[in-house]
């Protein structure tokens, strides 16, 4: 097994690998990083922004180091992990459901977190005019919800976003779900989104990431 540390921030996107590690258990070490007002630091103050930067190119998180060598990106790192349990067949157990898996990474990665969650969450990256904000959250929030009922509607009547097991797929939305309580926004109308949440949550795995996070279950 290669030497891993996963760079995370509590309740971040970087929940999705800090469970599947917890899933495969295999030896990792996490390293608690924090967003500041310069910019995400390790919450231990032995990691500055500045050097931060040196591992990860935008100072983001995740970050994964694999034996040294470090790879950003959750649909990298996501990718990466299923590797190391292939068993699993995390990343589809065919061309066409390797695909699909595929396709709602780089969908969630894009749509959901990068252009919705960026609208609602950072307007100042959209717009240098911060008479443009409000206008940018709103429409961010507008594109979080149609992202949620994308979810929904591949979900009714089925437990997995791809096949019939557990994809990378499945795992890299959970955090987006836990983001709407904390932006207000109601997960009511998102029933089968919620189902998929719980089955994951009720792995012991998520379970010890979650509590790892500070961050409280979907209710069981
Ligand atoms: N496209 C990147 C986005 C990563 C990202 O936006 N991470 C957030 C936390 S969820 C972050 O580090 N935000 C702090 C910042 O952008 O300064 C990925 O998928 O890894």
């Amino acid at each position: 097994m290669p030497e891993i540390t996963l760079y995370f921030a509590n309740g971040a996107c970087s929940l999705a690998s800090h469970i599947l590690l917890e899933e495969i258990g295999v030896p990792y070490k996490a390293v608690r990083m924090q967003l500041t007002p310069r910019g995400v630091e390790s919450a231990d103050g032995t990691i500055s922004h500045e050097a931060y930067r040196k591992i990860h190119h935008a100072g983001q998180v995740p970050a994964l180091a694999v034996d040294g060598e470090i790879i950003t990106e959750n649909v990298a790192i996501l990718s990466f992990i299923a590797t190391l349990k292939p068993e699993k067949k995390w990343d589809g157990k065919t061309a066409t459901e390797r695909a699909k898996v595929l396709q709602w990474l780089s969908w969630t990665s894009g749509t959901l977190h990068g252009r919705a969650y960026g609208m609602a969450l950072r307007p100042n990256r959209v717009s240098v005019n911060p008479d443009d904000n409000p206008k940018i959250i709103e429409k961010g929030r507008e594109l979080v919800k149609e992202s949620y009922a994308r979810i929904d509607e591949e979900l009714v009547g089925k437990d997995f976003l791809v096949g019939g097991s557990d994809t990378l797929a499945d795992f890299y939305i959970v955090p987006f779900w836990h983001w709407a309580g904390r932006n207000g926004i109601d997960m009511f109308p998102y029933p089968n989104y919620t189902r998929l949440v719980k089955r994951i949550e009720a792995k012991e795995s998520a379970a010890r990431a979650l509590k790892d996070e500070s961050v409280t279950p979907a209710e069981q």
